[in-house]
């Protein structure tokens, strides 16, 4: 980097504590950023523009550019009003390099002149600083433009002037490398995983564009929804039949924080709420969540006793209320509170009474202006009511018949003779030939094979009540042990590797959607919990002379009929059932030899959107994913 510094700094108290500081991060980074993996690298992109963010919610600055050059450095550009660079009150050092270089700055800098704006974040650029080899700020502001460079956190020299800023120009623009003896993996940005995130706080941050441009592929991607939230949830509800055209909105400023809502009802059973805290997608729920569930359920129970829509004591449960709901929750306030073992749970306990009023209020308000959105809702939710009290009496009479719960297991199950679910294994198989060779071949002592017969139902356009008609499913549920719905309980379950076993075909592949769609939807907790995964049966067995080899996918074959040369016989395996005993055991089955594909809800907003293109209603969408992935999808025998 070239260097403009003229004298070498004097060191002072502050800068000594400075040296301190950068020292501290650079020693122990994953105290500030969690981590120096990949995870802990794209959490510098976030802190920084994540300053940008606040300078949009402040209503100061409506583009955002991110650009990933092919060194590994990064650019974030912003239109805001530029940080400030006069001289900090206290000793002689600008606000920029203050920023730049003082832990925990920004947000509770200075206290009277200088809050960053909304006053989120902003702790974040020193930390970004202080693990990058270097880094680079441009501020542009009052017609000038002024810039600081600095090596692992410390400055070449004082903030210079150099030269004007285009005329009426303002904002900051920030480049960084990230410092590869720190992110020893290296500087290898994931383009999917950033826009995904841009598309979020767009969507958070009504009015602001936010574009990802990636020099390293020559690909850019701009993200700006002019309606906030409610695009958002319209989004969510593109391939459903909704209820009512209009989504219910309310935004406001309340002594806790800002809160706002955006809700639509559509047809189907399921529910999608996301939460999000200071533009933080908060996957475990947490305060904002609560206080939004009960005045759901308040204002909905209240509007239908007083228009005749229930009778004496009957009432609405808060399932029965959220049955086809999308909607998005999200707060921004001063201290947020990050809880759980993923800091995805919002704890301030202040903001569940602000999103409990201000939904109480604004809601009640929509209903009586649209009454016949009203009664649409209100007529879906008390379908709803009947359908659970349906589904609660088929439990019982299942259960009284020793249906669901685990002291009569299923006859189809071979249970193993491990008792402790933690060592305990079941595979979920379809079909009772590829049952049987899984019995055969399976080590009784942990492994527990439970054969299912043709296809489950689809219980994305199935209630609970006419899902546990099911044989098939019962028969699962029983053999997991937790049950489901309002009985679930996952400390019950029986076995901590669920694996499904599916034949590598079309109808294979359809089944194993289903059974993922209906874990999902109904046992999610356990995806969330890493206990389901995918068995992994091999395509092909190769043969020359008395060379063999299993084959799992299309590149492995090609080159293993390259390695066993002209004589090489191909056997094509399409089932699981074509294999003997111990075959599918050395294939498939054995943890020494196998390969099992864990299933994680890692996104729940993507996933939600994929269940819901592949099983629901809307013809024509999932027409076209089909189409656009039907040349990924060379393992099917169609
Ligand atoms: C402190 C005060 C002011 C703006 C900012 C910080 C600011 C910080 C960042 C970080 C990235 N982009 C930013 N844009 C602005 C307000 C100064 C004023 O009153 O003009």
């Amino acid at each position: 980097m070239a260097t403009t510094a003229t004298k070498t700094p004097k060191y002072d108290a502050s800068s000594i504590q400075i040296l301190e500081g950068l020292e501290a991060v650079r020693k122990r980074p994953g105290m500030y950023i969690g981590s120096t993996d990949q995870r802990g690298l794209h959490h510098l992109v976030r802190e920084i523009v994540d300053n940008s963010v606040d300078e949009a919610l402040a209503g100061y600055c409506d583009k955002i550019v991110v650009t990933l050059h092919v060194d590994g450095s990064v650019t974030v550009v912003d239109n805001g009003r530029g940080i400030p660079v006069d001289k900090h009150s206290k000793g002689n050092k600008s606000a920029l390099e203050v920023i730049m270089t003082v832990l925990h700055a920004g947000g509770k800098f200075g206290g009277g002149g200088y809050k960053v704006s909304g006053g989120l974040h902003g702790v974040g650029a020193s930390v970004v600083n202080a693990l990058s080899e270097w880094c680079r700020v441009e501020v542009r502001r009052d017609g000038k433009t002024y810039r600081q460079i600095y090596e692992r956190g410390v400055p070449l020299s004082k903030v210079e002037m150099i030269g004007p800023s285009e005329p009426g120009a303002h904002g900051t623009t920030t480049t960084f490398l990230a410092d590869t003896t720190i992110f020893t993996a290296g500087l290898d940005y994931n383009y999917e995983g950033l826009a995904g995130w841009f598309r979020e706080i767009a969507y958070l941050t009504r009015g602001l564009k936010l574009t990802l441009v990636d020099e390293r592929t020559d690909r850019e991607t701009s993200f700006y929804f002019e309606g906030g939230i409610v695009s958002f949830v319209r989004h969510l509800n593109r391939n459903r039949t909704v209820l009512h055209d209009k989504p219910f909105y309310a935004q406001k400023e309340t002594s806790a924080g800002m809160v706002e809502v955006a809700l639509q009802y559509n047809d189907s059973y399921g529910e999608s709420t996301h939460t999000f805290a200071n533009n933080i997608n908060t996957a475990d729920g947490g305060t904002h969540l609560s206080g939004f569930k009960s005045a759901l359920t308040r204002t909905i129970n209240d509007y239908a006793k007083r228009n005749g829509f229930l009778k004496g004591d009957e009432s609405l449960s808060g399932d029965d209320v959220r049955e086809g709901l999308t909607a998005i929750v999200s707060v921004k306030l001063q201290d947020p509170q990050f809880e759980g073992q993923t800091k995805g749970k919002l704890g301030n306990a202040e903001i569940a009474g602000a999103v409990q009023s201000v939904v109480n209020e604004a809601l009640g308000a929509f209903l009586e202006e649209n009454p016949q959105i009203a009664r649409r809702v209100i007529e879906k939710c008390l379908t709803a009511s009947r359908a659970r009290e349906a589904a609660r009496k088929a439990r019982e009479l299942v259960q009284r018949k020793g249906g669901l719960d685990s002291f009569s297991l299923p006859g189809k199950l071979a249970d193993c003779s491990e008792r402790d679910p933690e060592n305990a294994e079941l595979y979920i198989v379809e079909g009772d030939s590829a049952g049987g060779s899984a019995k055969q071949g399976r080590d009784r002592r942990f492994q527990a094979i439970l054969p299912l017969r043709g296809k489950i139902l689809n219980v994305e356009k199935a209630r609970l009540d006419k899902i546990l008609q099911n044989n098939e499913i019962r028969t699962m549920i029983t053999a997991l042990g937790t049950s489901v719905g309002e009985q679930f309980d996952a400390s019950k379950l029986r076995y901590h590797r669920i694996i499904i076993m599916t034949d590598a075909d079309v109808d294979g592949s359809h089944i194993r959607t289903l059974l993922l769609t209906f874990f999902y939807r109904h046992l999610e907790q356990l995806i969330h919990d890493g206990r389901l995964y995918i068995a992994q049966p091999p395509l092909y067995r190769i043969k020359s002379g008395k060379q063999e080899a299993w084959v799992y996918t299309e590149a492995e074959r090609e080159q293993r009929m390259s390695e066993f040369g002209e004589k090489a016989e191909v056997q094509r395996y399409k089932g699981l059932g074509e294999m003997n005993p111990d075959q599918l055991w050395e294939t498939t089955m054995d943890p020494a030899q196998r390969t099992l594909v864990k299933v994680t809800v890692d996104d729940a907003v993507a996933a939600d959107e994929t269940f819901d293109m592949l099983m629901g209603s809307a013809v024509p969408p999932r027409k076209k994913f089909i189409q656009t992935h039907a040349r990924e999808v060379v393992n099917l025998d169609v």
